[in-house]
């Protein structure tokens, strides 16, 4: 059942209800346009519109947008709703979204719950609204509300629907003030279709165009909202719809909606694989080891989660480092408004920070976060299988270390996982769950239920240098860098990067982490590098003449007063000097050549990292790209985005790259196999 409808006396109550967050498919269209007709059969005075559960309506049925819309469609079943002689209200508690919004714009009263939210969020997906919404929406909230509900698609919660008009009011009980809402009262109110477009604004228009230009860049649908919202403005309704609807069909199968409908339902495919069976240990009080950034970050999303957390440190100074690190997390929760006083009051109560390992002793799961030393974690582990009950699992939050080598020592390396945090850890949503060569399902299954208890994007990960992300990272860096050292600079990369779509390219990015991290890993990696592998030795120079980045006031960029980056001449004679002592001739890279072969040589690791098994599908490498590196989302991640390309195409410029470097640009046998059998890289599988 999708739609219930029933009536008492003259009054009608219908009920979306298609869990679980009602998504509108077909058949709730279809309800939805029988219950009108039943209404006025009935001679009803009034439709009483709500939701079952936790939403009033999700929006539109996100799945059957790859598939040619089925009839009733949307917007006729609206208008049949906003025509009718029955006057519908909508009782709204729970969130109205998309085309859940455009239904109870079409009634003639909204009222919603104070929890609730109403809003236009179809730009998320790469679309606008296609069911009346450009056009109903303006007419109830004017036009300055209008063009950023919909170019921005942020929702509003029930109080700011209210002062914009959206909502008559804001009730505890949606439904029961519905039915008492009085029928002449009702009557009165003009269907929103009649009600007249707001004046067309230049200056409106081109304030909201200049918003997206900077909030959304290269993102059409935004563009394509405004346009509609406009043309609306200055022709009648019913006109205008077919207008919507068509800009509405035309994203909906583009490549930009396809890419954001792909990461939409990715993240939500991020769960536990269903081979792992085990139960998770008690999440209750989390041990954390090291309180500096990571550790004090990883410690308050486990307080924001309402969990203990005990931050283990080494001394009385670290305890102090701690304690002023999750206390300054708080104050920045309480001056952001996302945290009460009492909530704040309640992570101070379950927060600890202690030298004491046996502060720690009830807890079952402990994450250390300590310096990225393989001797300073095995140290650690010792101590914690020492303090913590012995079937404890035990965590490391490394971002390259072996979690192989890291259990040698250990009695039962069963219990280890790795939980690769990315910072700020309260606020990044990537968490890759690393699976060592012996580490139990147990374990495995604890890190991913402590990723669901902390809202985050759980990704399997294997055991390699990297492991997923940082792995593919490191190759990214590297292309980049011999692009650099062979003809270009690094503003000129960065460039290219953010034309593909990067909120900044790999060396602004760089300068913001610190050149030196990436060079403890370079410096770690010497004893086993091929020694016939390019290698690139403009960063370490950089490291030598102490340009770590902001952190130094100088990297690939100049930081002077600590504001915008400048160009740095000596960092792009460094290049130049580099390929003298090398011999290399320079190439004048254009910016499609950069963004090809940074783009490529990711592609082609990402590739190995699925062949490999490190990853298991190529879904996940996409969340990780997207949510881990800031890869462009309305491009759906890493090897959406190589879909897009195709193997063949991608094979055949790879092996002309493998003539001029066959180590750097060795092709990956999971390319090559998609490519001589035409499969997409979205169904390609682990080499095993
Ligand atoms: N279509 C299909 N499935 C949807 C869906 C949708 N619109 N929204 C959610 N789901 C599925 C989701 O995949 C998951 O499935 C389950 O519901 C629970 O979702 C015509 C064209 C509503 C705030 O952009 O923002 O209307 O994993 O895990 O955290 O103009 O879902 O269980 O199999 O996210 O409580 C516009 C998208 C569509 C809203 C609930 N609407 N959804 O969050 O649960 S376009 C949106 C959300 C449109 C019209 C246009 C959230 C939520 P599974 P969940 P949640």
């Amino acid at each position: 059942m999708s739609v219930t409808k029933r009536n008492e006396a003259d009054v009608g109550y219908v009920e979306i209800d298609n869990p679980p967050v009602n998504a509108i498919g077909q058949s709730v269209r279809q309800g939805l346009l029988e219950a009108v007709r039943w209404a006025e059969e009935l001679h009803l005075t009034r439709v009483i519109l709500s939701g079952k559960g936790r939403a009033f309506a999700a929006g539109a049925d996100a799945r059957e947008f790859d598939q040619a819309p089925l009839e009733p469609h949307l917007p006729d079943v609206l208008n049949a709703i906003d025509e009718s002689f029955v006057p519908w209200i909508a009782a709204i508690d729970g969130v109205a979204l998309g085309g859940g919004a455009e239904v109870a714009m079409a009634c003639r009263m909204r009222i919603m719950s104070p929890k609730s939210q109403i809003g236009m969020p179809e730009v998320t997906l790469g679309v606008i609204p296609g069911a009346g919404g450009t056009q109903r929406l303006p007419r109830l909230v004017g036009l300055a509300k209008a063009l950023d509900m919909i170019s921005l698609g942020k929702p509003l919660k029930a109080a700011q629907a209210l002062a914009a008009k959206l909502t008559h009011t804001v009730e505890d009980d949606p439904l029961e003030e519905a039915y008492m809402v009085n029928t002449e009262e009702l009557g009165c109110i003009v269907p929103t279709w009649e009600l007249p477009a707001p004046e067309h604004d230049a200056s409106l228009i081109t304030k909201a165009r200049a918003t997206i230009a900077k909030k959304s860049p290269q993102q059409i649908a935004p563009v394509q909202a405004i346009d509609v919202i406009e043309a609306g403005l200055s022709i009648p309704f019913h006109e205008a719809l077919p207008i919507e609807r068509a800009a509405f069909l035309e994203l909906k199968t583009g490549d930009q909606a396809r890419a954001l409908r792909h990461i939409f339902f990715a993240e939500r495919a991020a769960k536990m694989p269903d081979s792992i069976k085990a139960e998770t240990v008690a999440l209750d009080h989390i041990a954390v080891v090291g309180g500096g950034t990571m550790g004090a970050g990883i410690a308050y999303a486990l307080l924001n989660a309402g969990l203990r957390a005990t931050i283990l440190e080494t001394d009385a100074d670290g305890v102090a480092r701690a304690k002023t690190n999750v206390e300054a997390l708080i104050g920045a929760g309480l001056k952001r408004g996302l945290i009460t006083e009492e909530r704040a009051q309640g992570h101070r109560d379950r927060f600890v920070a202690s030298t004491d390992y046996a502060q720690a002793g009830d807890a079952m799961l402990a994450i250390e976060a300590a310096f990225e030393s393989m001797d300073v974690k095995k140290d650690v582990f010792a101590k914690l299988v020492d303090a913590l009950p012995k079937d404890a699992i035990l965590a490391s939050n490394t971002s390259y270390l072996d979690i192989n080598e890291l259990v040698a020592n250990l009695s039962d390396p069963s219990r280890v996982v790795g939980l690769h945090f990315f910072a700020p850890a309260h606020i990044m949503k990537l968490l890759e769950i690393v699976r060592g060569a012996q580490t139990s399902d147990t374990a495995l299954a604890t890190g991913f239920a402590l990723g669901k208890k902390l809202r985050k994007i759980p990704v399997l990960a294997g055991v390699c240098d990297g492991f997923i992300g940082n792995r593919i990272l490191a190759r990214y860096r590297e292309a980049a860098d011999t692009v650099f050292m062979d003809g270009s600079t690094p503003w000129e990369v960065d460039e290219a990067m953010e034309m593909f779509g990067y909120a900044m390219g790999p060396y602004e990015a760089q300068d913001l982490s610190g050149l030196d991290i990436a060079h403890a890993n370079r410096r770690r990696q010497d004893a086993t590098r091929d020694p016939n592998r390019r290698y690139i030795p403009i960063a370490d120079r950089m490291v030598e003449l102490g340009k770590l980045g902001r952190k130094t006031g100088a990297g690939w960029y100049r930081y002077p007063g600590g504001n915008g980056k400048v160009d740095d001449p000596i960092v792009a004679d460094l290049a130049i000097e580099e390929s003298h002592l090398a011999k290399r001739d320079r190439t004048d890279y254009q910016a499609e050549e950069i963004k090809e072969r940074l783009l490529l040589a990711m592609i082609n690791e990402a590739a190995d990292i699925l062949d490999e098994g490190i990853a298991q599908n190529a879904r996940d490498i996409d969340l990780v790209t997207v949510f881990g590196y800031g890869f462009p989302r309305w491009r759906g991640g890493l090897m959406h985005y190589a879909d897009t390309l195709g193997a063949q195409a991608m094979v055949t410029r790879l092996r002309e790259l493998s003539q001029e470097d066959p180590v750097a640009w060795k092709v990956s046998p999971l390319l090559e196999r998609c490519a001589d059998s035409g499969t997409k890289l979205a169904d390609a599988r682990p080499r095993s």
